[in-house]
């Protein structure tokens, strides 16, 4: 695994440092003096390892891709460095229990997990920051797992995955980030993924506290952060203290359903975010997207795509408790506008973690091609709750029980293939590096 990593970084590095420090400089001001600025992991978050990867601020404020969190979430990984390079590792691993109530439903036994290797280094006059995230989803089969109201991409490239979890791709994320100070409080940086995740919508679910307790993708994923295992993203940003704004170029095609290999390179579509973290406790971002053909079954269609949100953070005396709101809009060109809503929260006191979420999402794939309800656009909402219990085993590691369970409010029309009250729920173990 070690040589695996540093194969990874040596290859990104050498990818990534050259022509990046150059673009970065020839979109910035006038590269400083050295002399004048300091260099970025020289404040005092050099005290504790690795540095923001964008900027001088708390390494806790990343949250994937270059999402914001706020500044107070708990931070989870082994720390370590290696020569110049700070390292920390991070990674859970779920075995999971699954039952989704309702004639459209179905049981299975699953595991999901994502492994994730970071390093940073200074380098000129700013840092270099590589990173790899990687899933062993694959395992669970094409078809993912049972979850009821889902809906996003194919199995097996024919017919769309409905009712059903997609898995992850193995390789969620291979990037690397040179950020550069502009002045004192500013800086300016460069990201580059294949796979990575674009300036669009917040903090994908598995990285924001909020959610990471719950194994359950959201139902509202594919209009609010399905994007961030992208084949493609090259992100230009800036920051200015608690403010930051970014573009980016990437591939609007979501994974095929091949979930072991790298998906072709298209660089076809466009976002853009704004995110302001004022104060410790708070992240709240706007997003735009266009997304070329993001579907591999509807190669006609694009899309746009609006999201908003704010997660609101707070440090208890041996807790957290963190709260995420997300709205996301997709207007497919040709075809429906439908909006997502969704709320979430966990609470986590000592051993014990609460969470929940709500949402209400317009749905318009839950038929298929023939059925006479195909292409009907339904407002469909999901309420879960669950808990989970953490018992410490070993240094690095924590390992908890835990399950959920989930209702949903559904028009009429869709109770005579849903069932007039289905109840889902799922059991699960999980180890975690702490
Ligand atoms: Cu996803």
């Amino acid at each position: 695994m070690k040589v695996f990593q540093c194969g990874i970084g040596a290859a990104l590095l050498f990818a990534v440092a050259a022509p990046i420090s150059g673009a970065a400089r020839a979109q910035t001001p006038p590269a400083p003096d050295e002399s004048e600025l300091p260099p970025l992991g020289t404040g005092p978050n050099m005290q504790t390892g690795a540095n923001g990867a964008l900027s001088d601020y708390p390494m806790q404020r990343d949250g994937s891709g270059t999402a914001w969190q706020p500044d107070s979430s708990p931070h989870e990984g082994i720390h370590g460095s290696f020569g110049q390079w700070s390292t920390m590792l991070h990674g859970y691993a779920y075995g999971v229990y699954d039952h989704q109530g309702g004639p459209r439903g179905g049981d299975k036994p699953f595991s999901e997990s994502m492994f994730m290797a970071m390093a940073q280094r200074p380098l000129d006059f700013g840092q270099v920051t590589l990173r790899t995230m990687l899933s062993l989803d694959p395992f669970m089969g094409k078809d993912g797992y049972p979850l009821l109201l889902q809906t996003g991409e194919t199995a097996n490239g024919v017919t769309p995955l409905i009712d059903r979890q997609h898995p992850h791709d193995f390789l969620m994320e291979l990037a690397g980030v040179y950020a550069a100070p502009v002045t004192e409080n500013s800086s300016a940086y460069v990201y580059l993924g294949y796979p990575g995740e674009p300036a669009l919508g917040p903090v994908t679910f598995m990285h924001r506290f909020s959610a990471m307790n719950d194994p359950e993708a959201p139902i509202g994923h594919h209009w609010m952060d399905s994007t961030h295992v992208t084949f493609g993203v090259l992100t230009a940003g800036y920051v200015y203290d608690h403010w930051k704004i970014e573009g980016s170029w990437f591939n609007g095609r979501e994974p095929d359903q091949n979930r072991w290999d790298f998906d072709p390179l298209r660089l076809n579509s466009g976002s853009a975010r704004i995110t302001w973290n004022p104060g410790d406790d708070w992240s709240l971002q706007a997003s735009y997207g266009f997304l070329k053909s993001p579907e591999q079954l509807e190669p006609e269609v694009d899309q746009h795509r609006i999201t908003a949100s704010a997660t609101y953070n707070r440090k208890l005396g041996s807790g957290n408790w963190q709260t995420t709101f997300v709205w996301g809009r997709d207007v497919d060109h040709p075809g429906n506008t439908s909006d997502a809503l969704l709320l979430e929260s966990a609470l986590s006191w000592g051993s014990h973690t609460f969470f929940g979420r709500a949402e209400n999402v317009g749905k318009d794939e839950l038929f298929a091609l023939g059925n006479r309800l195909y292409g009907h656009l339904f407002n469909v909402s999901k309420f879960s709750a669950g808990y989970i219990y953490d018992i410490p085993a070993g240094e690095h590691l924590m390992l908890g029980i835990g399950g959920l369970a989930s209702l949903y409010g559904l028009p009429s029309a869709l109770k005579a293939s849903y069932g007039s009250s289905p109840v889902s729920f799922m059991l699960f173990v999980r180890g975690m590096l702490v």
